[in-house]
């Protein structure tokens, strides 16, 4: 059952990470909202305009995030997509990203495990300082060969040709080493996320609508095995109801406040 006052909420989150042996945390888009990128979904308004908007109120996903998108028009989804690595280049880590590095040196000091899932692509939590980092869905700064599936970090400047020729195959594409809706993730990815979950004893899903899966299901994982469920994140989503605590606000603002109250 929730709490009733944010004060109560955060010092119950601290108190989870001062007693937890094993952290999980899940991230989404909301994480990175406060360092000026645009999360895919969630509270908008029509009213706003165009570059305050959510992306999929403005782009449609079936056109530009799918290997079908891809096939049918390569120019215009890398052309998206070398917009979008552009961005999260010129982007820089906020209060919440710094939060989160914090709070896994502080937890690994004292010898408790932490793990990072994000469903990010924008390497902002890497580039906080946080080392165990599992990207559930690759990364845009990144890109593979499409014949050969090497990758390669382009440099931070618009490409030059779209679709952009691949260097490692005659005839090939580069193309972002993300994951596409009805693409698996990575093996390695899904695998550590499960192991990890599968013993946490305290569980946070931060800045996501908690809607794409699998990663949508992975708190069934948590508490199947008795973790403490707790949300952080802008508005109400579809696991509010589900966790012992969730918490009503910007990321950027709230995690600095709990890694500091759960300082022994
Ligand atoms: C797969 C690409 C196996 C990269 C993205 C089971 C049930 C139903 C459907 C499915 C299912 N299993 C699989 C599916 C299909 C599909 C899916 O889940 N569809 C959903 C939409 C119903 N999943 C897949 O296709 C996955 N693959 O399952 O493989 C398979 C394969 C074939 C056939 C069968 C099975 C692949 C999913 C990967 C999709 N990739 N994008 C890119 O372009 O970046 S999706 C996109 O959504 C992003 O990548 C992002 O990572 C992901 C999740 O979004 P969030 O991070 O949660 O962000 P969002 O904007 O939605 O929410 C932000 C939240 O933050 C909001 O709530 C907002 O209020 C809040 N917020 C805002 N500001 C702040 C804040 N919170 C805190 N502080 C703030 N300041």
């Amino acid at each position: 059952m929730p709490s009733d006052t944010t004060d109560e909420q955060l010092s119950l989150v601290a108190s989870r990470l001062r007693s937890a042996a094993s952290v999980v945390v899940l991230t989404g888009a909301g994480v990175s909202a406060e360092s000026g990128l645009r999360t895919f979904r969630g509270a908008t308004s029509a009213d706003l305009p165009p570059d305050m908007r959510t992306l999929w109120a403005e782009f449609d996903p079936a056109k530009l995030a799918t290997p079908e998108a891809f096939q049918a028009d390569p120019a215009m989804v890398t052309k998206w997509y070398d917009w979008r690595r552009l961005g999260c280049l010129a982007a820089e880590p906020n209060p919440g990203h710094l939060a989160l590095a914090a709070m896994e040196h502080a937890l690994r000091r004292r010898g408790v495990d932490f793990t990072l899932l994000t469903q990010n692509v924008d390497r902002l939590h890497q580039r906080a300082g946080s080392s165990n980092v599992v990207e559930l869905h690759g990364s845009i700064i990144q890109w593979r060969c499409t014949e050969t599936g090497t990758t390669l970090t382009p440099p931070p400047e618009p490409m030059q040709r779209f679709p952009p020729p691949s260097p490692f195959a005659p005839g090939a594409l580069l193309r972002p080493d993300v994951v596409w809706f009805g693409e698996t993730l990575p093996e390695l990815a899904i695998a550590t996320a499960v192991d990890a979950l599968q013993r946490c004893d305290l569980f946070m899903s931060i800045g996501t609508s908690a809607v794409v899966h699998p990663a949508a299901g992975f708190i069934e994982i948590a508490a199947a095995v008795g973790a403490f469920l707790a949300e952080i994140n802008a508005e109400a989503t579809p696991v509010s109801r589900r966790v012992d605590v969730s918490v009503r606000g910007s990321s950027a603002n709230i995690l600095p406040k709990i890694v500091q109250a759960s300082q022994p």
